[in-house]
Parts: structure tokens; C-alpha cells; sequence
């Protein structure tokens, strides 16, 4: 007992030194690749995330931007990531907070330059308070502290030549009549002063580079799946007739947080009966009964890495045949395309793929009359794939064709909501239609399932991250008996 204490110790001191060389390692090749992308006559300037209001004088715990974490790794208010390609030394400038002994007393300790370095890997730190007139130096090509005319030549001459592009996270530009964006207002500001530069949206370039992850982030996101399912195993065994739904949600979150997990990466989904028809059920708040089936959407932020599981099973350890039926048709859609998906394709082939199947499955339950049109999205509502990473829905174009790296998750769904048949426009075709459909609809009234796990891009096909998360009817009964109250 006491040497496999002193070994798990031993191996806890050497990995964590090894961990953080490895993540500042990954975060100076994330850069290089931008400053490459980049080129020499211009600057990005990135910025951290708002501290946002709670209420009155409390603030929701800070999360920092994911841009700017996906290149610094720094996890603090206040902070700014300047990127000049073209420098001699300094391509890299951040800037942090200075020490402030009164603030850290009452908000915690905040990075000396130095600890900045270590962490992000960038040599030149300078204060946040200090960055207005940095900008105003280098825009008007007197310099600033170690960025001089000789450092910053190829900058300055950009500017010069009216070449210069200053690269922020534009985004689409704001519609006419609608409101200016930061990004656009900050470029307005600076044209308002300096000249020789154009605006360039950084967005695609950190976007196509996020897209593949790193070998380090794969890393991170396996042992952010595995605390994830861990979660999602330990809501099967809270939930049970009589339990709340916020019961399952409290195991979920639990076993986030005592395996180091930061919080969720989105806010639980746990919704019992007819509230598993509801796509974002937030509120929990419902006692479950015998009979139901409970819909689980659920995944832990763990290192700014996230990924996305669904699970649906029967509170009391039985599909009944109805509960089955659904199930099974969205599991043999989420198989059908998992079975489908490898490098070279776009996700919308994915995609049509489950909706094949689901529509061939909803005609033979009765459910749509007609497998040639749209009749399916009445109860199969939404997209089935989305990339993940430092955000659930992560960044990317959809068009671009899967390559090894990219992560992303396959989750069809079926939602039977009687109120879905009172909205379709009162024509005499969907008069006939409801009345053919009506019977089935009633057998399937209030069911609600999907089935999600979060997918790695591998050579030949996908890697499933949270397959241990029970997921067929047999898995899950087993699963749902082992842990029947009797055991628990
Ligand atoms: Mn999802």
C-alpha cells in the first residue's frame, strides 16, 4: 500500500513539470504556424475574455477567450497577445496585468512576467496598462521600448508603403443599421489616428488551425472524454423512479470536479419524459418516474478542452417497446454513419446518411407518410454533427473535407411532440397527413431520444472517445440492472 503511495507520488512530481513543457511546446508551434500564415507586414493584436457580471458586485468565474488561450495559454483578465511576424526578435509581445499585492489579496494571485513566460512560452511581457501607447508607437513608426525602427523595419515599412495589415478577429462584417462590433469599432478608432494599414480578419487563419487538433490536445480531450463518461456512468446509477433530475445532474457535475475538471463545457442537459422532447432543458427540476426514459447531454470543460455525449436510457433498467423502437432507429442512424465516415468526406455525407436511415425508419413506425421530402424533420429537428474542442460547437468550415485530427460528434435525434403537428400550416395536404400519422404519434407521444459520442478523424475512419458509455439497448439494461437500487 504505502510503495504504491510513494510510486503514484513519485510519477505525479515528474509528470506535471513534463505536462507543462509539453503544453508550452504545442502553444509556440500554435504560434509559429499563425505568424507563418501571418506574413511580415502585419500585426495581430488578441484580446481576453470580459470579466462578465453575475449580479450586483458578483462575477461569474472568468473563462478566458479561446483564441486567446489556444495561443498564450493563459488563463487571466486583462490580457493582450501582439504577433509581429516581421520582427527581428520580438515577434511575440504580451501583455498582463502587473503585480498588485492589494487586488491578489482579495482575487488571488495574479502572474509575474516571469511566471507569464513559463506558462505561455513568450519572452517579451509587458504591462497591460502600457499597451495604448505601445500601439501608438509602432502605428506611427517611433517605436515602442524594444519594438525600434531596426526590430520592427519590415512593419514600419509596411506602414510606409500603405501595405501594413493590422489582423484582428473581425468576424463578418456588422449588416447596415446594425451595431458595431469591438473589433470594427477598434479599427475605426485606429484609422481615425494612424494610416498605411488595411484591416485583415484573422478569424480563418486561427480557425483552419484549430480545426486539426495537435497531438497534445488529443491528449487532453481523451482524458476529457474519460471524465466524461465517468460522468455520465455515474448519472445512470443516481437515476432511478422517485430521483430528480437534478439528482443525475448533480453525480454528473460531481465526478467533473473531483477528477480536475475546471466545469462543465456546456450546461447539463438532463431531461426525464416529455422533457427529453426539449432540445436545451436547462431547468432539472423534475421528479422521474417509473417508465421514463431520461435524456442526458452532458460534458466536462476539462483543460479548455471539451467534448459532447448524449445518452437516453429507461430510468428503471427497461426500454418499454416504444421507447424502443425510437431508440433504436437513432442508434442504427448514429451506427449507419459512424460506419460511413472516413478522411476525404465533407460532415453534410454524414449527415445524409442518418437522415436515410431516419426516414426510412419513421415511415415503417408510421410517423411520416412520404420518405422523398422533408416529412422527417418534423421529428428528427436539428443537424447530427458539429466539431468540437475549446468550444462544444468549435470552429471550422463545414466545408472543408475531413482529415485526420479533426473531432467532431454524430448525434441524431428523435423528438415526438404532439404540438409539432398543430404547427404545420393548415393545408388539405397536412390534414391528411396528420390524420394517417395520428395513431403513431399517439404510441410515441412524449419520447425524446439521441445518442452522441464525440469522434477523433483517424487515418481509416473515426475513434470513439466515449464509447464506454453504454450505448446499446442491451449495454444499457445490463448497465441500468448492475446498478439498480438494491446494489447501489
Ligand atoms: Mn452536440
Amino acid at each position: 500500500m504505502l510503495a504504491r503511495f510513494i510510486c503514484i507520488t513519485m510519477s505525479l512530481l515528474l509528470a506535471a513539470p513534463a505536462a507543462a513543457a509539453e503544453f508550452q511546446d504545442d502553444l509556440k508551434a500554435r504560434r509559429a504556424r499563425v505568424l507563418e500564415r501571418l506574413g511580415p507586414e502585419s500585426m495581430l493584436i488578441l484580446w481576453s475574455a470580459p470579466v462578465r457580471t453575475y449580479s450586483n458586485d458578483v462575477e461569474y468565474e472568468f473563462r478566458q477567450d479561446s483564441y486567446l488561450y489556444y495561443l498564450t495559454g493563459i488563463d487571466q483578465p486583462d490580457t493582450i497577445l501582439v504577433l509581429m511576424p516581421g520582427n527581428r526578435q520580438h515577434k511575440e509581445i504580451l501583455f498582463v496585468l502587473p503585480p498588485n499585492p492589494v487586488r491578489e489579496h482579495w482575487e488571488g494571485h495574479i502572474l509575474t512576467p516571469r511566471e507569464a513566460t513559463e506558462t505561455s512560452g513568450i519572452a517579451t511581457v509587458e504591462r497591460t496598462g502600457d499597451f495604448e501607447a505601445f500601439l501608438a508607437g509602432v502605428m506611427s513608426r517611433r517605436g515602442s521600448g524594444a519594438i525600434n525602427a531596426q526590430e520592427a523595419q519590415s512593419f514600419f515599412g509596411a506602414l510606409e508603403n500603405n501595405r501594413a495589415k493590422v489582423a484582428l478577429l473581425l468576424g463578418p462584417a456588422p449588416r447596415v443599421g446594425a451595431e458595431i462590433t469591438e473589433p470594427y469599432r477598434f479599427v475605426n478608432r485606429l484609422k481615425e489616428r494612424h494610416d498605411g494599414f488595411t484591416a485583415l480578419d484573422a478569424t480563418p487563419i486561427i480557425d483552419g488551425l484549430r480545426q486539426v487538433k495537435t497531438a497534445y490536445e488529443l491528449t487532453v480531450m481523451e482524458e476529457s472524454a474519460r471524465i466524461s463518461s465517468d460522468a455520465h456512468m455515474a448519472g445512470m446509477r443516481a437515476a432511478k423512479p422517485g430521483a430528480w433530475e437534478y439528482e443525475v445532474e448533480a453525480a454528473i457535475e460531481f465526478t467533473y470536479k473531483r477528477n480536475g475538471a475546471f466545469d462543465w463545457g456546456y450546461p447539463s442537459i438532463v431531461g426525464s419524459g416529455p422533457n427529453a422532447t426539449v432540445l436545451h432543458y436547462n431547468a432539472s427540476s423534475r421528479q422521474m418516474r417509473d417508465g421514463d426514459l431520461l435524456l442526458v447531454d452532458a460534458a466536462a470543460n476539462y483543460k479548455y478542452i471539451t467534448v459532447d455525449i448524449t445518452r437516453t436510457y429507461p430510468i428503471n433498467g427497461r426500454f418499454t417497446p416504444a421507447q424502443r423502437d425510437i431508440y433504436t432507429l437513432v442508434y442504427q442512424a448514429h451506427e449507419e454513419s459512424r460506419k460511413m465516415a472516413k478522411p476525404g468526406m465533407v460532415v453534410g455525407d454524414v449527415h445524409q446518411k442518418s437522415v436515410d436511415v431516419i426516414k426510412q425508419g419513421l415511415l415503417k413506425l408510421g410517423l411520416i407518410t412520404d420518405t422523398s421530402g422533408d416529412q422527417y424533420r418534423i421529428w428528427y429537428t436539428h443537424g447530427s454533427n458539429h466539431w468540437i474542442g475549446m468550444d462544444v460547437h468549435d470552429v471550422g468550415d463545414y466545408r472543408r473535407p475531413l482529415e485526420p485530427g479533426m473531432t467532431f460528434v454524430i448525434e441524431p435525434g428523435l423528438y415526438i411532440r404532439e404540438s409539432a403537428l398543430e404547427n404545420l400550416p393548415k393545408t388539405a395536404e397536412n390534414a391528411a397527413f396528420v390524420e394517417k400519422v395520428r395513431p403513431a404519434v399517439q404510441k410515441y407521444r412524449d419520447i425524446g431520444a439521441r445518442l452522441e459520442d464525440s469522434y477523433v478523424v483517424t487515418a481509416t475512419g473515426l475513434r470513439n472517445l466515449s464509447e464506454r458509455v453504454p450505448r446499446t439497448v442491451e449495454e444499457i439494461e445490463a448497465f441500468m440492472r448492475t446498478s439498480a437500487p438494491a446494489s447501489r
